[in-house]
Parts: C-alpha cells; sequence; structure tokens
C-alpha cells in the first residue's frame, strides 16, 4: 500500500510539472474497476493516487464527479439555443458532463456552474477538474459573482483542451469575501464537443505557497 502511495505521488509530481497531468495518474474513476461507479471507488482511488492534490472529499463543490448527473449544477444557454449540455457515460459507469455547442459566440452564451458561497479574500484556493473534447480547443473557467456585474473573485482561466482525457490544475488567491460565487465552466466561442469530469475547489487558506501559473 506504501509503495502503490509513494510511486503514484511520485508519478504524479512528475506528470503534472507544466499544469497538465497525465490523466492515468488523477484518474479517480478508472483506476478502479471493481469498485467503479461507487461512492467507495472514489474515496479508494483517491487515498491511492492524489490525495492532496484534487481530493473530490476535500472539494467546496457538490457532486463534482457527476455521479449525480448535474444535481447542484446550473446549465446556461442564451437564446436563440444552439447547445446542448447533459450528464452522459464515458464507459460502462462513469458519468461526465458533455457540452455540444453548434454556434461560435460570446464564450459565457453557453455555460454550467455551481454556487460557491464561502469565499475568503486572500485565501489561496485550487481548482481541479478532468476534460477532452472532439478537437483541440479552448475552455474558460471563472470563479465570479454570481449576479451582476459578474465581476472576477479572482479566477480567469482560459485552459486549451485537447482529445486526450487530461486532468488540469490551477490555484489562485480569492480577491473578496463573499457567499456570492459562482464557479463558471465556459464553451460558448468554440463548437468542439467538450466533456468534463471531477471538478474541485479547495480552499488552502491563508498559505505561503500559493501555485499561481
Ligand atoms: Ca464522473
Amino acid at each position: 500500500m506504501w509503495t502503490t502511495k509513494l510511486l503514484g505521488a511520485l508519478f504524479l509530481t512528475v506528470n503534472c510539472l507544466s499544469g497538465g497531468c497525465d490523466p492515468g495518474s488523477l484518474d479517480t474513476e478508472h483506476n478502479t474497476s471493481t469498485l467503479e461507479g461507487t461512492d467507495d471507488e472514489v474515496e479508494f482511488a483517491v487515498s491511492a493516487t492524489a490525495a492532496t492534490e484534487c481530493d473530490l472529499k476535500s472539494s467546496l463543490l457538490v457532486n463534482g464527479n457527476f455521479s449525480a448527473d448535474l444535481a447542484s449544477w446550473t446549465t446556461e444557454i442564451h437564446e436563440p439555443a444552439s447547445a446542448t449540455i447533459s450528464a452522459v457515460l464515458d464507459g460502462a459507469t462513469n458519468k461526465v458532463v458533455r457540452v455540444r455547442n453548434s454556434k461560435v459566440q460570446d464564450f459565457y452564451k453557453v455555460q454550467f456552474w455551481q454556487p460557491v458561497t464561502s469565499i475568503e479574500k486572500d485565501h489561496c484556493y485550487r481548482v481541479c477538474f478532468r476534460a477532452k473534447a472532439s478537437a483541440d480547443r479552448e475552455i474558460q473557467v471563472q470563479l465570479i459573482k454570481n449576479a451582476a456585474p459578474w465581476g472576477s473573485y479572482g479566477l480567469w482561466w482560459p485552459q486549451a483542451i485537447t482529445s486526450k482525457w487530461t486532468t488540469y490544475k490551477t490555484e489562485f488567491w480569492a480577491n473578496s469575501t463573499a457567499s456570492d460565487g459562482r464557479l463558471a465552466f465556459a464553451f460558448g466561442a468554440n463548437t468542439s464537443a467538450a466533456y468534463i469530469d471531477n471538478v474541485v475547489l479547495i480552499d488552502r487558506g491563508d498559505v505561503d505557497d500559493c501555485k499561481i501559473p
């Protein structure tokens, strides 16, 4: 067990230095076929691989692995409707979000999001997610005020994604204390289908080593 943990940690470190992690090292839903699709599976997989990096159990978000489809998430497609946002199966049992968008438009006009109700100014936050797309494209990830004027609470993260499942990770300082945040993934600026899984938001607190890109 300890050997597995140490090798997993080393593998993770090596593969995440550039900001993009090897999907195998952080894939919490495919390394554990015997327990796949259960709560136990996520717990076991995280302890064996990425315990301190992108732990779903430490996340401020609910249903970040979409095991309950889109529960706790809000989808937003502006008129005229040009997109679908759905929970779909990836493999036999793993649920992910699929976004299909037929029109290049403002990025925010196709998005899904979850409220974030406890943001502390000058705390370091870590965001992780897995993603792939039907072709190379960019998506936008934001932590913003969940009402007009939609100001940033510290995260504006355009991320290029590819056709290979990859885990992405970044950290940022919250610029406000707020209870009305929104963590949003936006897709309107590109028409390649995108898939998202394992969304994690961790409050690291007032630390000295916030890994700002
Ligand atoms: Ca999932």
